[in-house]
């Protein structure tokens, strides 16, 4: 009832239609979208709102950015699918930006984030196999507890979260899990000579931005380089930025043997992923071994380099690193009782609520949606705040104070 009063007829009627003909697989905040821009959206009341959840940190570059709106535009009354049966007249100049931008021989173009898992899984059995000289289908690829890299059956395969995984099943087999953080457990797995590939978030997003010690990246790298092991890093939502660097391994100036991204690799706009790797690791795969109708198409190449030029550009890496700690340190110094924990890197923070409600967490969020602020709470206590990474101080400092009232109120 309480709920119901929240939102206007308008609010309902928009919610309704959706819960009546789509699927019940999100549970989404009672509040209905129609326009971004920057770091704001507004409701189809008009009521605007500081986006705390930047599409789960596809729009680093905040939303509709012109130059990559642009992109989408120009491109996309040009030629936007050629299917790889032909070549374009855009991949090449993708392929060499991207790899460039990177330092990789070769990039592999995909279109959500899972497939590009699912391709650099593909790799590593294939260069585990080939490469490697692992017996064929023996390869093993160690993962980690709380992982979060997709919902495909494979993907779920290796998740240790039960609502991820209840009556998927069967699984399949191939897969190691090992302690997130715990560089003594990963030296013993690494012992088995089956082993092809080590695939890690840098920072777990699902977990509830789960940051690992100093230390852990560089350390598993390197033993993983001594094992003859593939260090496989799932860049997708700690990438581009997000973390106060381009790629999160640069805090550790780890180059991964196999790079994942996706989300803000097209700023919001189009389901754009991609796999890097050397030739080593990439030309193990043929023609017609692997690929995607839309992977590598026109419009998103276009759209791909216009969102990597406008992180470099507008160097959104270092305004996150710089608003991230601000925002850290004065959600600190609040000191408030129901703030357990405050945790992050870079625009990727999130707190830890302490009340005996299971859903403070929730009617926190709401609070903030009251207040002008979009937030999402995961796994009940916990509230991510990932705004877009062109986030002004004088923003941050407004946000702050949306949260610091909500936490008054609840
Ligand atoms: C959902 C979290 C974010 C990812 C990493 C691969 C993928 C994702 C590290 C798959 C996707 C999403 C999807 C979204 C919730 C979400 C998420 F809460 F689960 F952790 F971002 F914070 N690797 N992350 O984070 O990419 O196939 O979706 O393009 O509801 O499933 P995708």
């Amino acid at each position: 009832m309480e709920q119901k009063l929240q939102h206007t007829l308008k609010t309902s009627q928009y919610i309704q239609k959706e819960s009546h003909y789509g699927a019940h697989n999100y549970h989404p905040l009672p509040v209905v979208l129609e326009r971004g821009k920057g770091v704001h959206v507004w409701d189809v009341d008009g009521i605007q709102y500081y986006d705390f959840l930047s599409g789960y940190s596809a729009l680093n570059q905040g939303h509709c950015h012109p130059v990559i709106i642009q992109a989408l535009i120009d491109q996309g009354s040009k030629l936007t699918l050629t299917s790889r049966a032909f070549y374009s007249d855009v991949l090449g100049e993708y392929a060499e930006y991207i790899t460039r931008y990177f330092g990789y021989d070769k990039v592999l173009p995909m279109n959500s984030g899972v497939e590009a898992v699912e391709t650099a899984l593909k790799l590593a059995r294939r260069w585990g196999y080939e490469v490697k000289g692992i017996a064929p289908d023996k390869a093993k690829i160690i993962t980690v507890d709380g992982n979060f890299h997709g919902r495909t059956i494979n993907v779920i395969s290796f998740s240790t979260d039960p609502s991820s995984k209840f009556n998927f099943g069967p699984f399949i087999s191939g897969y190691i899990t090992i302690p997130y953080n715990d560089t003594d457990t990963l030296r013993v797995a690494l012992e088995d000579p089956d082993v092809a590939g080590f695939l890690v978030e840098p920072i777990q997003g699902e977990a509830g931005v789960l940051v690992p010690d100093d230390g852990y990246l560089s350390v598993a790298f390197q033993l993983c380089r001594e094992a003859n092991v593939l260090f496989i890093a799932d860049e997708i939502q700690t990438g581009l930025g997000r973390t106060g660097r381009m790629l999160a391994c640069d805090h550790e100036y780890v180059h991964p043997d196999i790079l994942i991204l996706g989300k803000a690799l097209s700023g919001g706009t189009l389901p754009v992923s991609a796999v890097l790797a050397d030739d080593q690791i990439m030309l193990t795969i043929k023609p017609g071994e692997h690929g995607s109708t839309y992977g590598g198409n026109p419009l998103a190449c276009k759209v791909a380099i216009a969102a990597l030029q406008v992180l470099k550009d507008e160097n959104l890496e270092e305004n996150a690193a710089i608003q991230g700690a601000y925002f850290r340190d004065q959600l600190n110094c609040l000191r408030h009782p129901l703030v357990k924990l405050v945790r992050g890197k870079g625009l990727l923070n999130a707190i830890v609520v302490d009340h005996p409600n299971p859903d403070a967490a929730w009617e926190l969020c709401l609070r903030l949606k009251e207040n002008g602020l979009l937030a999402k709470p995961t796994h009940g206590d916990k509230i991510r705040f990932a705004p877009p990474l062109i986030i002004s101080r004088a923003q941050t400092d407004d946000c702050l104070a949306i949260i610091e009232k909500s936490l008054r109120e609840l």
